[in-house]
């Protein structure tokens, strides 16, 4: 990643716009109408996990009404021996877990691949802020299959959410520890915006298999095929992927990081320590390098908690001369992937590593 820093105000003077209820204030959040993106520099001085109130929003259409007396929620299909429906109080009642880990949109990043290799891709205009992380609790999906009573023949959970969106989950993935039907977000009910009264939090994959605004959960006794999971949110071009889709569904995050700062920042002359987070869905991070010419390479220092699924948080010095600069930034995990020098294109614009 290429962070670039030159003198220029930067002032973000778009109205807060009805799809998304929650406000949008400028410097916390860039509003695009139903998306919005959470701006770097709103992390500076803050702690781990990234407020609610910068959270980025990713919608497909408006955030939905809910009336959660009227609410319940079903697990049913060919998958499970009796289909199950619990009320709101009843979801509530259930053996919960906390989680903590990053929520982030397969198309975060997606403006690089028209400003780094100029070819514009479909889609949200994403810089790097279709991310965050949060606390949630919730009740682990495998809770809520146990109860239904899932077959041995049983392929996938699909969750769907009031608007329609469904994503499939394999069956093993759905029954892992720490996939969760989540009703709050760091000690707070869920807000409409993300996905109230529940959604599913699925860590380490990219946050379309994370449903919001979830009515039901379908057991499947073969692979189902939906529009996320076939023609979109699926790398365009790649070999694999079901049959009738356009190429692979992109599930396991990839690497990348960010600094907490503008884009583009202006900073004083002088020394500066540096902020940024690195994540990845290969495991926790192992190390940041950053180059401050392209040449000659230095390791920041690792600060604080540094969970697989979430983040962790990166700082080095920087004595900042008048004029022009990038900063290359190249994270690695303990899986051993690096960020690599160059991505290649794909068509729906995902997975913007580099
Ligand atoms: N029902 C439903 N679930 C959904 C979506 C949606 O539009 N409808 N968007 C998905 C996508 S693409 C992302 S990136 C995340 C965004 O979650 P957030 O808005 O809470 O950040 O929700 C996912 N879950
Ligand atoms: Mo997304």
């Amino acid at each position: 990643m290429v962070w670039i820093l030159f003198s220029y105000a930067f002032i973000n003077s778009m109205e807060p716009d009805e799809p998304i209820r929650k406000p949008l204030p400028p410097g916390l959040l860039r509003d695009y109408g139903e998306n919005a993106e959470m701006c770097w520099e709103a992390l500076a001085g803050g702690g781990y996990v990234t407020g609610n109130d910068r959270f980025y929003v990713r919608n497909h259409g408006p955030t939905p009404e809910i009336d959660v007396a009227s609410w319940s929620l079903r697990v049913d299909g060919p998958g499970v021996e009796r289909g199950l429906e619990l009320s709101y109080e009843e979801l509530l009642g259930l053996p919960a877990v906390s989680v903590i880990c990053n929520l982030e949109c397969a198309g975060n990043g997606r403006v690089f691949f028209e400003e780094d290799q100029g070819r514009a891709v479909e889609g949200t205009p994403w810089r790097l802020g279709a991310i965050g992380v949060a606390e949630w609790r919730g009740v682990p999906l495998r809770v809520l299959l146990e109860r239904a009573g899932f077959k041995e023949t049983a392929v996938e959970a699909v969750p769907e959410g009031v608007d329609g969106g469904r994503r499939p989950l394999p069956l093993a993935k759905a029954l892992e520890e720490d996939t969760v039907l989540a009703y709050a977000m760091n000690g707070e009910p869920l807000i409409l915006d993300h996905g109230f009264p529940a959604r599913v939090v699925v860590p380490g994959w990219y946050a379309v298999a994370s449903i919001k605004w979830v009515r039901g959960i379908h057991v499947s006794e073969e692979a189902v095929r939906v529009p996320w999971n076939s023609e979109e949110y699926v790398m365009v071009g790649r070999e694999g992927g079901m049959s009738g889709a356009r190429g692979p569904a992109v599930t396991v995050q990839g690497i990348k990081c960010a600094l907490e700062l503008p884009w583009p920042a202006c900073l004083p002359r002088g020394r500066h320590a540096v902020f940024g987070r690195a994540w990845s869905g290969g495991g926790g991070i192992s190390r940041v390098d950053y180059s401050l010419d392209g040449k000659e390479w230095r390791t920041a220092r690792l600060e604080g908690q540094n969970l697989p699924r979430a983040w962790v948080r990166f700082t080095f010095e920087w004595d900042a001369s008048p004029g022009e600069h990038e900063i290359r930034l190249r994270a690695t995990d303990a899986a051993g992937n690096v960020q690599p020098d160059a991505v290649p294109h794909n068509e729906l614009g995902y997975d913007y590593t580099q």
